[in-house]
């Protein structure tokens, strides 16, 4: 009996210990499911708000009305608006991501803000590095190159994500030890992290234009997302081939129906010169002339006026044909087909930002059509074609014809 009792007391003993430990052991699991599923949900939550940025971004550049592509420059003093930065020295700049419309014009550019304004899942602002190749800082027409030099985004292992961003949002997350955001709230290395990975470190709060989007860690709590040349160009192409297609066909139109309803002559792709804007006797393809010729054909001024134009002319092709070129009879079928349909007058090419391969740094680049044009629309023949956008072709051709088909 003894034993007997012995040996259920210390039976009920383990139970009650074996209790204890299991019931341990799943408080624990739910407090580290609580700790995790709180870090997913703080994390979700921000992603949401950087997507979110990330949208409106891109509306307020595709939106811009003088100029789609631009972007807005940062909130350098966490008021909510832009703040003009007059000559920009590095290549990129970091501030907060504007949400307000400013109260007067920045940088002499009259604008909105973004509408929007997200904050991270701690409640901060978020923050926005941007190529100074899309910032508008009052040396128009100087802004808007679209032409290279972008910024890289790497994973954690430092690998390059992508090499052509053109903005990076940034959601950065509680302060980290040794971030001081109270007396230090303007200093971008306050809320933005580093990482080291093999000999080298990033730091998305410097003017290097490298971001990293690392694993979350007890020393970095960055979260980024980022818009490409190509995303932005998507949609701002989108607008301005809108924008083409009825401002630069009214123009070409107009001043061939107010002559003798021949179409102005090209510009000359030149590679010893940079690109110039004048009409070339003889030349029925090249860039789009904006400057009165010599040759007593109608000044194109009307392309001058259009206020994205500076931006967007070398992005600009043009071919006329031989049944329409100054001097013609005005009639097909020496004209040009787009997309398998003749009777073309002529085509204006719309080149997208430069593809693999394509090189637009110096002057032999930019006389070079192939660094633009691709399939079809760089072959120099009476034939052009648009395609989807993929990674090997981003044309947007246009035709024109008084009207008739082209509108
Ligand atoms: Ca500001
Ligand atoms: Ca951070
Ligand atoms: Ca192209
Ligand atoms: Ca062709």
């Amino acid at each position: 009996m003894l034993r007997c009792g012995y040996k259920q007391q210390s039976g009920a003993a383990l139970l009650v210990f074996i209790t204890i430990i299991v019931l341990g052991a799943a408080t624990l699991l739910v407090k580290q499911l609580g700790v995790k599923s709180s870090a997913y949900e703080q994390s979700s939550n921000s992603m949401q708000a950087l997507a979110d940025a990330r949208a409106a971004l891109i509306g307020w550049s595709v939106s811009h009305p003088s100029l789609p592509g631009m972007l807005p420059l940062p909130d350098l003093d966490n008021n909510g608006e832009s703040d003009c930065v007059s000559a920009i020295g590095s290549n990129i700049l970091i501030g907060r991501l504007p949400w307000s419309a400013p109260a007067a014009p920045v940088c002499g550019d009259a604008q909105n803000g973004l509408g929007v304004n997200e904050t991270d899942a701690s409640g901060e602002t978020l923050w926005y590095a941007v190529s100074r190749n899309l910032l508008y800082d009052g040396g128009y027409p100087t802004a808007l190159d679209i032409s290279g030099d972008w910024i890289t985004v790497r994973d954690n292992s430092g690998t390059i994500i992508s090499d052509r961003v053109v903005a990076v949002i940034m959601a950065p997350g509680l302060a980290l030890n040794g971030q001081n955001r109270n007396s230090n709230p303007q200093t971008a290395s306050h809320y933005l992290d580093a990482v080291t990975v093999g000999a080298s470190t990033y730091r998305n709060y410097d003017l290097v234009p490298e971001f990293i989007a690392a694993e979350q860690s007890d020393r970095f709590n960055d979260r980024l997302v980022y818009i490409t040349i190509d995303d932005l160009m998507a949609q701002a192409g989108r607008v301005m081939v809108r924008r083409i297609s009825s401002d630069v066909r009214n123009c070409l139109d107009a001043d061939a129906a107010a002559g003798d309803g021949t179409y102005t002559w090209a510009a000359r792709l030149n590679g010893a010169l940079p690109p110039d804007y004048n009409d070339d006797v003889g030349e029925n393809l090249g860039r789009l002339p904006d400057v009165p010729s010599s040759g007593g054909w109608i000044p194109l001024s009307c392309f001058s006026s259009l206020s994205y134009w500076q931006s967007w002319k070398e992005q600009l092709f043009y071919q006329v044909s031989t049944g329409y070129q100054p001097g013609s009879a005005t009639s097909c079928p020496a004209c040009l087909t787009l997309d398998g349909n003749g009777n073309k007058h002529a085509v204006v090419m719309l080149a997208g930002p430069p593809l693999l391969g394509q090189q637009r740094t110096t002057d032999a680049d930019k006389g070079d059509i192939s660094n633009y044009l691709e399939g079809d629309n760089s072959d120099g023949d009476s034939v052009f074609e648009n395609q989807q956008i993929s990674a090997s072709f981003n044309d947007r051709v246009i035709c024109v014809d008084g009207g008739v088909t082209c509108n």
